[in-house]
């Protein structure tokens, strides 16, 4: 009926009510009581768990499917406006999952595991769910934020479950790092044996922290890349095997082909260079389709670079050949670990009566590693800026959800442009990132002026 986060009751009933009025096809609703609030329960539709489990059997034979029927559909965002439908189907997905957890993890029979993710994101479906049941692993789920109700709750749970495997993403490490060691001293980790880390990349400082004070310098850290696509993890040391590199995912699990092009497909050979990151072969939990539209997967991964499967992230092989992943080349901002695409934010601020226009780009926050800084151009003269700014934020966060709010705002009077209507972004994301003393070359703009105005609306001048 809801759920908790930190000190925050979230009505998931009413969101879910709501969503279904604009559905026609699904026909029951289980609802379990969680915090305890009164929900409208609607007759022939909403069944009490309490009441579906009442009276089952213990055992119940598993229905026999098909190894490429679907399993799940994961809606992720994209470059382009609408967030897709990612397929997943049974017996690859399964098999890839439970193969790279017990390898990239070195997980032992008797091992507790802990991945701190929510479930209803891909790590969670991967590395809480899939994963670790199918090796019969122990493993805990978290309802929570990592600061509730103190910075010491996950070294809290390490301790009193004594946990072996922990997983976790920078940006709860960056948040944690703020309140120094007070917190850890007082649990005991002795029970780690490997710390892993998801979502984005993580900067050596902390990596380092992440190591020394949670690992205590003698447990491996595993920094796994993989996206929601790649239905489970593709580069990544595995832990106690591939020797330590900070901020590097490392090398690809053994059956991975990575391969590093230029803008022009060409492959770079060799180590020290620097690239768009492929994959050459299909590999088991591959993307079978993008939810009622195939050829939108094949346009969006398969497209781009011939015969490879395109991931969307710059990469560099270093001089000792191991990768490190450089973070999104497309219009894809990674906040908290939470892909969120431009054009997704940017049509959800146009639902503004008031907005003319918006462009909206990442700029790097110490703690989220990127923040959304949103570019409006509004037509309201009685307004204010301050005022034009809540009523924004209200409509991301009902289109989208809290975490798509832009914290930045900046309302000039136009966005600069090329000669064929193209935004610069370019000059958007150095505005945003307060980097102004190199704009570079903006003689190609339809509107040289607005850069100027841009800056003032940035503060910055
Ligand atoms: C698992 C997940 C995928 C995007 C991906 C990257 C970024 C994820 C790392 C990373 C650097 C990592 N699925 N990303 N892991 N970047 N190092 N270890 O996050 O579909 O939500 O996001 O996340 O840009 O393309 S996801």
């Amino acid at each position: 009926m809801g759920n908790f986060r930190g000190s925050k009751q979230i009505p998931v009933k009413a969101v879910v009510d709501e969503a279904l009025e604009k559905t026609t096809t699904i026909e029951k609703v289980i609802v379990l009581k969680r915090t305890g609030e009164s929900v409208d329960m609607k007759t022939g539709r909403d069944i009490w768990w309490s009441d579906s489990i009442a009276g089952q059997s213990s055992d119940n034979e598993a229905e026999e499917m098909d190894a490429e029927d679907m399993l799940f559909i994961l809606y992720t965002s994209g470059s382009t406006g609408q967030p897709k439908g990612v397929v997943h189907s049974i017996a690859g997905y399964m098999v890839y999952t439970y193969y790279s957890f017990i390898n990239v993890f070195q997980h032992e029979e008797s091992d507790v595991y802990w991945c701190t993710a929510d479930v209803g994101w891909i790590t969670g479906h991967s590395y809480i769910v899939y994963g670790p049941l199918l090796a019969g692993a122990t493993t805990l789920m978290f309802e929570g934020v990592p600061t509730y109700p103190n910075p010491g709750r996950f070294w809290e749970i390490i301790d009193k479950y004594k946990v072996n495997q922990f997983y976790t993403a920078p940006t709860a490490i960056r948040a944690l790092q703020v309140f120094g060691l007070e917190p850890i001293e007082k649990y005991n980790l002795d029970s780690l044996k490997v710390i892993g880390s998801v979502g984005e990349p993580i900067n050596e400082e902390a990596w380092h922290w992440y190591h020394e004070n949670i690992g205590k310098g003698r447990c491996p850290l595993v920094d796994t890349w993989w996206q929601t696509e790649t239905g489970g993890i593709m580069i990544s040391p595995l832990a106690g095997i591939t020797p330590n590199k900070p901020a590097h995912a490392s090398l690809p699990l053994p059956g991975v082909q990575p391969v590093i092009v230029d803008a022009e497909g060409n492959e770079l050979l060799g180590n020290n260079v620097e690239g768009n990151l492929c994959i050459r072969f299909p590999w088991p939990s591959i993307i079978r389709t993008t939810y009622g539209d195939h050829n939108r997967c094949k346009e969006t991964y398969f497209s781009t670079y011939k015969g490879m499967y395109f991931t969307g992230d710059g990469v560099k092989r270093d001089h000792d050949g191991y990768l490190r992943i450089l973070g999104r080349v497309d219009d894809v901002i990674n906040v908290s670990g939470h892909r969120m695409g431009t054009a997704e934010v940017e049509n959800a601020i146009n639902e503004h009566p008031e907005v003319v226009e918006s462009a909206v780009v990442g700029f790097p926050h110490p703690i989220k590693g990127q923040g959304i800084y949103a570019y409006a151009i509004c037509n309201s003269s009685t307004k204010s800026n301050a005022e034009m700014e809540s009523e924004i934020k209200a409509m991301v966060r009902k289109i989208i959800g809290p975490i798509a709010k832009p914290e930045q705002y900046n309302f000039s009077p136009g966005l600069p442009k090329t000669r064929s209507g193209k935004i610069m972004r370019r000059i958007l994301r150095k505005v945003a990132s307060k980097d102004v003393s190199s704009l570079g070359d903006t003689s190609t703009l339809l509107n040289p002026e607005i850069v100027q105005e841009i800056i003032k609306g940035a503060g910055l001048e």
